[in-house]
């Protein structure tokens, strides 16, 4: 079983890769769940949603986020009744939403909830939230505190960012299955997903840092930075506000407990040693993303690396 550690969508396009590599029934996917929001009286779990349309080969490849296709007549109506229309939910997705608030107000508990939705999806693969309980990733900017969505969606990541914290982490449970899948896997990655907004919150979550120190199995990791910036958002921003250096470096070093291998940039090859000097096997790789065969080339190389 490989374990994968992500967000949505810099992580979804590996775990494409990955899916089309293993058979999909191998792969048990912890997702961030710090993302999640309410809007319209609805439960909205973005990067869960990100990796299930993936896995079931809906997505919106384009945007990286919500379903191809689909249309935004609801959310317009919405906004003629005078409703904030600022976070694009469109049609298709909606359903989703609505299904899962149905079933989260029955007492459903997320993990089930996101179960329930992969087998109707028909989906193989394992996906499980980082936590059932509410774990909510809000950002200090001046004298405003944000949510993750209303800085990265609303404001567009342009405030500058003091402080970024997780709320109800403390108390939060690591949900069902994700420390046995943590204790028995073959091998575990970590995505190049945000380090800050999207790994940060699921190793916040008690327990789940321990379970990565004391697995025997192989952790490895992507760099979501080429140089001094993030592919794609924010992530080198946020990384700056957390006390952390914006570089593979840096992310080498908020992952040192517990990463055994990190794959980076050719172009970051000079950064080598000062990774290796934390205990890290790094290893330079072509780590842009752009096409299937992108996805699918890298994915083989984690699992070598699994492997080795
Ligand atoms: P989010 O939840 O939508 O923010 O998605 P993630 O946290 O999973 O992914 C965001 C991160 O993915 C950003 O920090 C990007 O730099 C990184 N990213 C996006 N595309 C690529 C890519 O092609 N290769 C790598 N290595 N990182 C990428
Ligand atoms: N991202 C945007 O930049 N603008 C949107 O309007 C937006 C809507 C949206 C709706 C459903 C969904 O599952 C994701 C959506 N996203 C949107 C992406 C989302 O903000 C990000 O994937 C993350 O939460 C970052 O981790």
């Amino acid at each position: 079983m490989i374990v994968v550690l992500t967000g949505g969508t810099g992580g979804a396009k590996l775990i494409e890769g990955l899916a089309a590599e293993i058979d999909p029934a191998e792969l048990t996917i912890i997702c961030n769940t710090g993302d999640d929001c309410v809007l319209h009286g609805l439960h909205i779990s973005p990067d869960i949603d990100t990796i299930t349309y993936t896995l079931a080969g809906l997505i919106d490849d384009a945007k990286g986020w919500g379903i191809k296709g689909d249309t935004f007549t609801t959310l317009e109506q919405l906004g003629r009744l005078g409703a904030d229309t600022w976070f694009k939910l469109g049609d298709k997705d909606l359903a989703t939403h609505i299904r899962r608030t149905g079933l989260l107000s029955e007492r459903v508990r997320l993990s089930q909830v996101t179960g329930h939705i992969c087998r109707a999806l028909g989906i193989k693969a394992a996906v499980l939230p980082m936590s059932d309980d509410r774990v909510e990733t809000r950002l200090r900017a001046g004298d405003k505190e944000l949510t993750f969505q209303e800085y990265f969606v609303k404001e567009r990541w342009q405030p500058m960012v003091r402080k970024v914290y997780y709320a109800g982490v403390v108390k939060s449970k690591p949900a069902p299955g994700v420390l046995n899948a943590l204790g028995s896997a073959s091998g575990i990655v970590v995505c190049p997903s945000n380090p800050v907004t999207s790994i940060g919150p699921i190793l916040a979550v008690p327990g789940i840092r321990d379970a990565l120190k004391e697995t025997r199995a192989t952790v490895v990791g992507v760099s979501p930075i080429i140089g001094a910036s993030a592919i794609s958002g924010p992530a080198h921003k946020l990384m700056s506000a957390s006390g952390w250096e914006a570089s593979a470096l840096g992310v080498a070093r908020a992952y040192a407990d517990y990463l055994d291998v990190f794959v980076i940039a050719h172009e970051d090859q000079s950064l080598k040693a000062g990774i290796e000097e934390l205990n890290i096997r790094a290893v330079t790789a072509d780590i842009r993303m752009n096409s299937p065969a992108d996805k699918q080339r890298l994915a083989r190389e984690l699992l070598a690396l699994i492997r080795k």
